[in-house]
């Protein structure tokens, strides 16, 4: 295997710079009640922080709090619903637990309110794309910023999979967006990409993503990669959305050794050993 090239040192939110000298676990808080896997399971501010205090206890670095199931057929929630959702439990993970906290949103409205109540970093699965206040909400806020590669909507981007070189087009793609965040004055040090696996991706896809993940890691940014539980490690292990976690840390060992600095998980424990693992073997000289 070819190394990667080495990635960005560190991340810059509204609040810290994160170094990036290990693996960093972001852990997953969807404050929704028709997530794929986690449905419903933290709806109360106080289940979050009870999970969110046992995510760092197990190696979080980073807590992402989502209000919006991104699930294809997944009813949208109006703003004053999503802000209900996750205002609340930001407040409560920025007081209580002291980790970085990430908004899982594509709105702008929702990504001010949630800085403003102490998160840090935006996480945007459209990339930007979907509401055109959002570069300036992040950009304004000095907030970190994750670029995520879809296409279509939820509801469209299964038949949008269609690709002569995935993981070419995902690198092109992501380029595009983070041009178009750096011009809406996103400093680089501030932007994190991730090639969307599971969105717009068939399973093959998503594995050629990680097999050449060090095409999305030469663009020069830090690489997120949000493996957890998805269909494509279905298709692989045979196995249902609550037996995925073995594969799920297989996936986050695989894209670290390709470069990957950040990992989107629900299963921390699992997650946090596999990573240690992988990074004691990144660091072996003898
Ligand atoms: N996947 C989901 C939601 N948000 N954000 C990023 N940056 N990357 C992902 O892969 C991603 C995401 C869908 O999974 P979930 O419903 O379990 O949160």
């Amino acid at each position: 295997m070819t190394a990667a090239p080495p990635a960005a040192p560190s991340w810059r939110t509204a609040r810290r710079s994160l170094a990036l000298d290990r693996a960093r676990i972001v852990g997953i808080i969807n404050v929704t009640p028709d997530s794929f896997s986690d449905a419903g399971a933290h709806l109360a501010p106080r289940d979050a922080v009870a999970a969110a205090l046992a995510m760092r206890e197990a190696g979080a670095d980073i807590l992402d709090v989502g209000g919006e199931s991104t699930r294809p057929g997944a009813v949208t929630p109006s703003v004053t619903e999503e802000l209900r959702r996750v205002i609340p439990v930001i407040e409560q993970l920025a007081a209580d637990v002291g980790l970085p906290v990430s908004v899982d949103t594509r709105r702008a409205e929702v990504a001010v309110r949630a800085l403003a109540a102490g998160a840090e970093i935006v996480n945007d699965v459209s990339a930007l794309a979907k509401d055109p206040a959002m570069a300036e909400a992040v950009a304004s806020a000095g907030a970190g910023v994750v670029l995520m590669h879809m296409r279509g909507e939820p509801d469209t981007m299964d038949a949008l999979a269609t690709y002569d070189d995935v993981v070419a087009e995902v690198a092109l793609e992501l380029a595009a967006r983070r041009d178009r965040a750096l011009e809406a004055g996103i400093p680089a040090e501030a932007i994190v990409l991730d090639p969307g696996l599971g969105f717009a991706k068939h399973p093959a896809q998503n594995l050629a993503l990680l097999n050449r993940l060090q095409r999305i890691v030469a663009l020069g940014h830090p690489v997120l990669v949000g493996p957890s539980r998805k269909r494509f490690l279905g298709a692989v292990t045979g196995r249902g959305v609550d037996g995925r976690d073995a594969a799920t840390a297989a996936a986050c060992v695989a894209a670290r050794l390709r470069g990957a600095s950040l990992f989107r998980v629900h299963d921390v424990p699992g997650a946090r050993e596999a990573l240690t693992v992988a990074d004691a073997i990144l660091g072996a000289q003898a």
